[in-house]
């Protein structure tokens, strides 16, 4: 049976400022498995040095922060977990969530890739200023990331920033030269900081994100872990027009409506990303560090 969709003022909500937070999108026993399955990679992590693990493209699945130990564990990414996850597997299905991506930007939804990005007490992981259209290219822009909160988000322990409405913007260039640094430029970041509003939410809310959004975050300051599991879904009519920045073999899985096995295309101008070589987006965005 069809779970309600959105009420028209949280649809409208989303069209105008380009987010929706939803409370509640997993069960409270899906939420402590998404907890367990995480607190075990963590320690696993303990006894690594360097990024490990293999994702479908031979690159590492389990991404480590400079100054990881035994002692600070410093895991931050964790890239298509829904592979090695009957939880996390079934959290990318949950009725209340795909639902809600179906509300905004459906009926017809599809996944397209998925991490967590984890910023444990004492890291400095950051992500600068960009919007995801830039990183996964479609032939239409209807994709939503969503950013599931499995632990409590505050204002202090590095909550996702948004720049609400600029979605309706234009796409900005995230290269440098012939350099895709995967961040708008310092100047422009600033702007961007100048305009932020936090997403903060309690372990089981969602943000719903579009893809067009510009959007960033600071490190954790506090004592509590922020981890969040980011999911993209898009319309079953957009097709992508690069390569999926993290492949996985659920990719293109309908997750809610009817397959159409049509391509709907909308105007723009981009320049298309690299395929990513490091473990994570976060080594593309560290080259602009360097310069
Ligand atoms: O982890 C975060 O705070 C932001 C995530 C993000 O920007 C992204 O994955 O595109």
């Amino acid at each position: 049976m069809e779970l309600p969709m959105l009420p028209e003022d949280k649809v409208r909500f989303f069209r105008e400022q380009g987010f929706l937070l939803v409370e509640d999108v997993v069960s409270p026993e899906l939420l402590r498995r998404l907890k367990a399955d995480f607190s075990a990679w963590i320690d696993e992590s303990r006894g690594q040095k360097a990024p490990y693990g293999t994702s479908l493209d031979g690159r590492p699945r389990f991404d480590l922060e400079a100054g990881h130990s035994a002692d600070r564990p410093a895991l931050r990414r964790v890239a298509s977990p829904i592979e090695v996850s009957e939880a996390y597997l079934e959290a990318v299905r949950a009725p209340d969530l795909v639902n809600a991506v179906a509300a905004l930007i459906g009926p017809n939804i599809k996944f397209h890739h998925s991490k967590i990005n984890s910023k444990l007490p004492g890291t400095a992981t950051s992500v600068k200023w960009h919007q995801d259209f830039a990183f996964t290219p479609h032939s239409n822009d209807d994709l939503i990331t969503a950013l599931l909160m499995i632990d409590d988000v505050t204002e202090e322990n590095g909550p996702l920033e948004i720049w609400p409405g600029t979605h309706r913007g234009p796409i900005h260039d995230l290269w440098r030269g012939d350099r895709f640094a995967g961040a708008v430029d310092e100047e422009f970041a600033r702007t961007c900081q100048a305009n932020a509003v936090r997403c903060v939410g309690p372990a089981g809310a969602v943000c719903l994100m579009h893809t067009r959004l510009l959007h960033g975050s600071a490190p954790n300051l506090s004592a509590h872990p922020r981890t969040l599991f980011i999911a993209v879904y898009s319309a079953e009519d957009a097709r992508p027009l690069g390569d999926n920045p993290l492949p996985s073999r659920f990719e293109g899985m309908l997750v809610h409506g009817v397959a159409t096995g049509r391509a709907r295309s909308t105007p723009f101008d981009i320049r298309l990303p690299p395929k990513p070589k490091g473990a994570s987006f976060f080594s593309q965005q560290a080259l602009t560090d360097e310069t």
